[in-house]
């Protein structure tokens, strides 16, 4: 009886072991979620399979010096081995501790830095953005288009039905699903930090400096990030909130943003919808 729910149990664990993002949503973070969100980009795919091979390494170096440390305890006591060796040197087992940790090592060394190089690896821009962080706010840009306007959390007495909690956003960013987006990241006043889990994004965003990052996002919807450097006050209500949608809605918004932004001309942030 016991050991039924005990091998349930370990079934339950190795499940989620085995997938990282078991429990976890889609965009934005669920309640007791275990592990990664789930992936929405080809980097965040990776990231999450390297994570989870990785992770595997862990534990099965862990199970073992756990083992090895159990068959001492049991094996070497003092009561079933009063007489203790006075072993100091065996060539074969020096060799063997020293030629499988860089083995594993090497092991892990190739998959990052593939996975680095990918993260690195600029594709042909379909649709260029900046990200500007402020304290407590992000403005965003489309430089090709002339839209800029600020992105602002939006209250929680405001929320609608649906809407989660310190993540909602007055304007979101929009982007198109299945285009490679390129995030021009940077900072008006001190270091805040462009993160989107769900496409495997986090860059810190530096005063006086233009960093990038990239995504392709391959699932229509809403992606929440968050500030993730702290950055004064309001650090944690300052929410990233991307809306991916197909090419023509993406354009439609756009022409709409134009209309709105000529409208606008007074210099006053531009109307998203
Ligand atoms: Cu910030």
């Amino acid at each position: 009886m016991l050991d039924r729910r005990l091998m349930l149990v370990l079934a339950g664990a190795g499940a989620m072991l085995a997938s990282s993002s078991a429990l976890a949503g889609m965009g934005q973070p669920t309640p007791w979620q275990m592990g990664f969100q789930e992936a929405a980009s080809p980097i965040m795919e990776q990231i999450t399979a390297f994570h989870d091979y990785v992770n595997f390494i862990i534990v099965a170096i862990a199970l073992f010096v756990l083992a090895l440390l159990v068959y001492v305890m049991v094996r070497f006591n003092e009561k079933r081995n009063p007489e203790p060796s006075r072993t100091t040197h065996n060539t074969l087992l020096e060799i063997a501790w020293t030629v499988i940790p860089v083995l594993i090592l090497v092991a892990i060394a190739i998959p990052s830095f593939r996975l680095l190089f990918a993260q690195y690896d600029f594709p042909k821009a379909d649709l260029t953005v900046t990200a500007t962080g402020s304290q407590w706010f992000w403005t965003y840009e489309y430089p090709d288009h002339g839209i800029s306007f600020a992105s602002i959390m939006v209250q929680e007495a405001d929320l609608k039905p649906g809407q989660p909690r310190l993540l909602t956003a007055d304007h979101n960013l929009v982007v198109p699903v299945n285009k490679n987006v390129v995030v021009g990241v940077k900072a008006t006043d001190v270091i805040h930090d462009f993160a989107v889990p769900s496409f495997g994004v986090k860059l810190d965003a530096v005063p006086g400096r233009l960093q990038k990052t990239w995504f392709r996002a391959e699932k229509t919807g809403m992606f929440y990030g968050q500030c993730s450097e702290l950055c004064g006050r309001n650090h944690a209500f300052m929410p990233i909130a991307v809306e991916v949608v197909t090419e023509e809605e993406f354009n439609d918004w756009l022409a709409k943003q134009k209309a709105g932004a000529s409208l606008d001309a007074a210099g006053k942030v531009a109307t998203a919808h």
